[in-house]
């Protein structure tokens, strides 16, 4: 439906955990260094659970000299037939982007960023008839503006987002499972940020990182190892599916930061 965002999970857009994964940025959680091995074991659970949903999942090669070449939501921003590729907002993965835009041309309008316009697709939020675009470290005004206008073209309205410094990502604090609904953690975003949606699930600030949520109408996937937010969500009508991501979390990684769906 045009101006509604399309959430159609039939296939997602993955790469490979990287065999450098230990030198993968990290500036939030960062308590021992990740194990390859012990990602590479996660991520494969992790795409049995899309697939246990009925995702296609494509796997792309890992890519030699990024860390964090894995997180494949940042590269692009899926918007009806277009692909919107992004300047990502830390140098070091800078590069990401060619081999995910030359994948997506053969069935999107790859649309690159300007220089100096910057974000990362997990500050990105999708809700019903709107973005959630979130500035931080990694997006600036540019690259929220540049998105916004793609958005618009579609129908798609912007809402923009300060995000807190307490955060990397927009998506890491707060998702939107289902329309009308929002998944957000308490003590990062406030109720007023919110006001938008009919129905806000907060997620206590200890167990915040379960409040990124990937959906399939009331199925839901969510970390494992957060049971107040899995109880909360059970309450609210979700059968849970959950996945462990403690090798990702050590690098800021949320759960949907593993995939960008791309029909
Ligand atoms: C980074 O700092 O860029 C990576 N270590 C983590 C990226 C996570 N991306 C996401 O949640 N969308």
């Amino acid at each position: 439906m045009p101006g509604t965002f399309d959430r159609t999970r039939g296939r997602a857009l993955t790469r490979e955990v990287s065999p450098e994964f230990v030198e993968a940025v990290s500036d939030f959680f960062n308590t021992r260094a990740p194990d390859y091995d012990a990602a590479r074991g996660a991520q494969e659970a992790y795409f049995a659970a899309l697939r246990a949903h009925g995702t296609d999942v494509v796997t792309l090669p890992a890519l030699s000299g990024h860390p964090d070449c894995s997180f494949t939501e940042d590269v692009a921003v899926i918007i009806d037939d277009k692909a919107v590729i992004p300047n990502l907002g830390h140098p070091s993965r800078d590069g990401e982007q060619d081999t995910i835009a030359e994948f997506l041309a053969d069935d999107f309008e790859i649309h690159r960023m300007p220089a100096g316009a910057t974000l990362d697709g997990g500050d990105v939020v999708f809700y019903d008839d709107r973005f959630l675009v979130g500035v931080s470290t990694r997006t600036n005004r540019g690259g929220a503006d540049f998105l916004a206008g793609h958005a618009k073209q579609a129908g798609i309205g912007t809402q923009i987002f300060e995000v807190p410094d307490t955060t990397l990502h927009l998506t890491t604090v707060c998702s939107s499972p289902r329309p009308g609904t929002m998944v957000a953690a308490q003590g990062h975003l406030k109720p007023e940020d919110l006001a938008f949606a009919e129905e806000v699930i907060w997620v206590p600030n200890e167990e915040g990182y379960a409040a990124n949520t990937i959906a399939y109408g009331d199925r839901i996937i969510i970390a494992d190892g957060y049971p107040k937010a899995r109880r909360l969500m059970l309450d609210a009508g979700f059968s849970i599916t959950t996945v462990d991501m403690t090798e990702f979390r050590e690098v800021d990684a949320s759960l949907t930061c593993l995939s960008v769906f791309i029909g």
